[in-house]
């Protein structure tokens, strides 16, 4: 009896405090300021935009125009003479992406010292927005201080064991800026496939790209130049900077499939087919190695602009090379110990190529073996017990992208939400290396793996954790139960709208906190 009264009294709360516009409000990430008034501002259609004339606020501008009618059905005023929404430069807003967003009954107000920040705050704004058409587009009074606990925020997605559309990665990529990711890590190249097209070596595409399954059919897929140009272009647009990934030595299997000259053995081999970790990784006594790698690099570096190149570096068995009288004369050559400083003096070498091209190079935490440059970033996966590759490449010097800790392929029992929410990523501050090297830690990433991903299943993986990590790194919340159930309860507010994206999101792992 108690009980239904109960039920009812919140029944008729819900009903009234969905009349104000500031009931539902359910940011993530969570703003790290955020103070709400009383009252609200309407968007019509006499509402405008002013902003700064430079051709990146004209894009913010019309990409806010197309989001506020994709969800409101509003077509804001394009008129130079109204007004409503201001979006300014202001270089008292200290910080790369940080913004100000102030909702008064008057009007909106987005500030910010650089356009990354002006876009942010757009995302923001459509947050605030109500979801159906023909509401009313009641915007709560609000003021919001915001700037992101870690620059690094990413996702990284393996295409070589499963393809994926680019449809798919555009869809992504939306919904990754909607909650302020700014990295798309683009594994590119595995054993079981190569998706770039590389002019020099179509091999590359015209085998390397393709596998013949067990049942004997033909698997695989590639992008052009042309379409990963235009997949950096659509990251631009949506403040996402693309990293790609061009995985060596190992991880090589379908180039050494395109070019068994390149091998060791030199003898033909298919594009595997099988999951795991390879002995045939590229000949590094062979000079042709390093020739083929920088004309691959050349052409990576004209398709994307990224600071950073990601040349993987895991998973490198060194049996061929034990084998390889080039390899083990390059060894004692130049002095080194053995195959693991082999494979120190091959990343530095490409190193060295990007740096003089002024790229700064990313790998998995296998660089460090023989010993790694400290300029080279290391994005840390081996965080379990008996490894300690972050603390080794902090005091080593390196930065770093924290990245086992998110393993997406990893079900949702494993790597629940809360998991992902409460993922220390600067470590703890007893920890004497982390507190002395907390500014090399850049942030974290979330790979997906497609051994057991493909199109149709990730979006079951990629969501709601990628909301998790996107709170956890931009917010850098406290890792307790209340910080969690306060989430969790803006989560609620998120899945109507990933579900008018049509987002086939997993299932939470636990019961909805109340
Ligand atoms: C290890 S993490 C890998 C990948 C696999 C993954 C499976 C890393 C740098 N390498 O090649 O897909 O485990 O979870």
């Amino acid at each position: 009896m108690f009980k239904s009264l109960a039920a009812g009294c919140l029944g008729v709360s819900i009903l009234l405090t969905s009349l104000t516009a500031s009931a539902a409000i359910g940011i993530i990430p969570k703003p790290q300021h955020m103070q709400t008034g009383e009252g609200s501002y309407t968007l019509d259609a006499d509402t405008g935009i002013d902003a700064p004339n430079d051709a990146r606020a004209r894009e913010i501008v019309s990409f806010l125009r197309d989001a506020v009618r994709d969800q409101t059905g509003i077509r804001l005023s394009d008129s130079p003479h109204t007004h409503g929404i201001v979006l300014a430069i202001d270089p008292s807003v200290k910080g790369d992406e940080a913004y100000r967003l102030s909702v008064t009954s008057r009007g909106v107000i987005i500030q910010a010292s650089t356009d990354k920040g002006l876009f942010w705050g757009v995302q923001t704004l459509r947050q605030l927005l109500p979801l159906q058409h023909g509401a009313p587009a009641l915007l709560p009074v609000v003021q919001i201080d915001d700037a992101p606990a870690f620059a690094y925020r990413g996702f990284m997605l393996d295409v070589g064991r499963h393809f994926y559309p680019l449809s798919f990665i555009k869809q992504q990529l939306d919904l990754l800026s909607y909650y302020k990711i700014n990295t798309f890590h683009w594994h590119l190249t595995e054993d079981q496939g190569w998706r770039l097209q590389i002019k020099r070596y179509p091999k590359l595409t015209s085998v390397g790209a393709w596998r013949t399954e067990a049942d004997g059919s033909r698997y695989g897929g590639f992008y052009t130049q042309a379409e990963a140009r235009e997949l950096v272009e659509y990251a631009r647009q949506r403040n996402i900077t693309v990293i790609p990934e061009i995985e060596m030595p190992g991880h090589a299997v379908a180039a050494l499939a395109s070019y068994p000259e390149l091998s060791c053995t030199k003898k033909p081999i298919p594009v595997a087919t099988t999951w795991g970790v390879f002995k045939d990784i590229s000949c590094v006594g062979d000079p042709n190695t390093f020739v083929f790698f920088e004309h691959v690099l050349d052409e990576v570096m004209t398709i994307f602009p990224s600071p950073w190149i990601h040349i993987g570096g895991d998973e490198t068995p060194k049996d061929r090379w034990k084998d390889c009288a080039s390899c083990q004369a390059l060894m004692h050559a130049q002095g080194l110990q053995d195959e693991d400083g082999l494979q120190s003096y091959f990343i530095r070498k490409i190193q060295a190529y990007l740096a003089s091209k002024g790229k700064t190079l990313v790998g998995w935490d296998e660089i460090l073996e023989g010993g790694a440059d400290k300029n080279a970033i290391v994005e840390v996966w081996r965080m379990w017990e008996g490894h300690d590759e972050a603390r080794k490449a902090l005091a080593n010097g390196n930065r770093i992208i924290v990245a086992g800790s998110f393993y997406l392929d990893a079900p949702s029992d494993r790597l629940t939400l809360k998991n992902v929410y409460q993922a220390n990523i600067a470590g703890s501050s007893d920890d004497p290396i982390y507190a002395a090297h907390r500014a090399q830690i850049l942030g974290g990433e979330a790979p997906l793996w497609s051994e057991r991903a493909n199109p149709f299943n990730a979006e079951s993986k990629i969501y709601p954790r990628m909301l998790a990590l996107a709170e956890s790194l931009w917010t850098n919340p406290a890792h307790d139960d209340a910080s969690f159930a306060d989430f969790d309860r803006r989560l609620q507010v998120q899945y109507p709208w990933l579900d008018a994206q049509h987002v086939a999101y997993g299932a939470e792992d636990h019961a909805v906190v109340q």
